[in-house]
């Protein structure tokens, strides 16, 4: 590719072509495919090619290589439910990978061309039960397995049951964050990869937990006392996933804090807006999907063009969980595993001092 190549997050943002091409060079090598696909499967399958152009393109960046390492066993556990073929899958891989390598520079071909044959052989051996996605669950007679139930049953008012009966034998509204709503989103997630529920259980659930973490927000700063901090929080422009941040926010707000919690999908320019408007001590963003760290990135970049000190970045959410190092790389101040740490890590940052615990 000469003059005209593309960069990696070119090609995140746009993998269209690249995933057409990857889906011709697959009919190509398995002429017998094209006839089983009908208008509807042929655009899955189109996703599906632009997902993989896309996190392929992803695992050139900043904590792309553990990130995409978790996409296979993610794709293992994802396509063993739908009953893909194994081989079509590592073709697909590979097929996507010469597509994106196309239109690449000659580095980041290379790279990418590599990283797609070896995700193809790691796909073959891998075993979905014995990585994290697939398996596990919280076992029966706990309350976080009785939450889920009632919420996958679509009974919310049968889980507030659940919370009331942990906060009448002393549990705290942090722990409830923490041990019970943390624990089974992700349960819930975990249901929905494997096909146990469906996309609008999940919704139901998620709503619901958000619900009654609304119900229980007035106690859970009931205790505080103003610091006069200001923290602005938010998600990755084009990231949905809020309930962490929202977390974090709210356990910030409980120990003082003047937290201005923005929610999902935030606009790279809104966030530069809110920073220079409010001029917070602390800003705090988050990411769960990989490809929504360049982002965070970007607009770290942005904020210390403005000032190099000030205000302190605390980043988190999945991606920062499993590369470790990733927050630093990419110009942060910090991160924190979740909500608790992550008050632990922005209060050390603008104080010096380690935050109160529990
Ligand atoms: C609910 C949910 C959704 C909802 C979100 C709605 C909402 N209002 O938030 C919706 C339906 C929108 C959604 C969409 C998608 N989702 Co989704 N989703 C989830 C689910 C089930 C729960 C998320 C959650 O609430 N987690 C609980 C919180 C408390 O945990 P947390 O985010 O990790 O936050 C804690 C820490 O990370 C940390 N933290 C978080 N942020 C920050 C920030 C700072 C500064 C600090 C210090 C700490 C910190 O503290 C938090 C609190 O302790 C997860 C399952 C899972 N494992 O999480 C899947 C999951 C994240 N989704 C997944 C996927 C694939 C998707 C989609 C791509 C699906 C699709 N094909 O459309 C889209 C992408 C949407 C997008 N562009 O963002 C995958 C991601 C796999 C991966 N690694 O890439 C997961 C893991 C499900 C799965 N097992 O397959 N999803």
């Amino acid at each position: 590719m000469g003059r005209n190549a593309r960069t990696l997050e070119d090609l995140i943002e746009r993998p269209d072509e690249a995933a057409g091409t990857a889906l011709d060079l697959l009919f190509e090598s398995r002429p017998e495919l094209k006839d089983r696909y009908d208008g509807r499967s042929l655009l899955r399958a189109r996703e599906d090619m632009a997902h993989h152009v896309r996190r392929l393109a992803q695992s050139g960046l900043p904590g792309g290589e553990a990130a995409f390492r978790d996409y296979i066993s993610w794709l293992k556990v994802l396509f063993r439910g739908l009953r893909l073929p194994d081989d079509l899958v590592e073709d697909s891989l590979r097929c996507a990978g010469r597509a994106a390598a196309a239109v690449l520079g000659e580095e980041d071909a290379r790279a990418i061309r590599d990283r797609a044959d070896r995700a193809s052989e790691l796909y073959a051996r891998m075993d979905p039960d014995a990585e994290g996605y697939g398996s596990g669950g919280p076992p029966p007679g706990t309350a976080v397995h009785a939450y889920v139930r009632s919420l996958v049953d679509g009974q919310r008012d049968r889980a507030r049951m659940v919370v009331d009966a942990e906060l009448s034998r002393g549990v705290s509204i942090r722990s409830l964050y923490l041990d019970l709503f943390q624990p089974a989103q992700r349960e819930v997630g975990r249901l929905w990869h494997v096909r146990e529920i469906s996309v609008a259980q999940e919704h139901f659930a998620t709503a619901a937990t958000q619900y009654l973490m609304s119900e229980l927000y007035p106690r859970l700063i009931a205790q505080s006392r103003t610091n006069g901090r200001v923290l602005v929080a938010a998600c990755a422009q084009g990231e949905l996933h809020e309930v962490g941040i929202r977390m974090v926010a709210d356990f910030f707000q409980a120990e003082g804090w003047d937290s201005r919690y923005f929610g999902a999908n935030l606009p790279a320019d809104s966030l530069l807006a809110e920073v220079e408007r409010l001029r917070p001590d602390l800003v705090a963003l988050s990411a769960t999907l990989p490809e929504n760290v360049r982002w965070i990135a970007r607009s770290i970049e942005a904020l210390r063009s403005r000032d190099p000190r000030r205000p302190a970045v605390l980043v988190g959410g999945f991606p920062f969980l499993i590369a470790e190092g990733l927050w630093k790389e990419i110009g942060a101040d910090a991160t924190g595993s979740d909500c608790e740490k992550a008050v632990e890590a922005g209060t050390r940052l603008v104080t010096g001092t380690p935050g109160p615990k529990e």
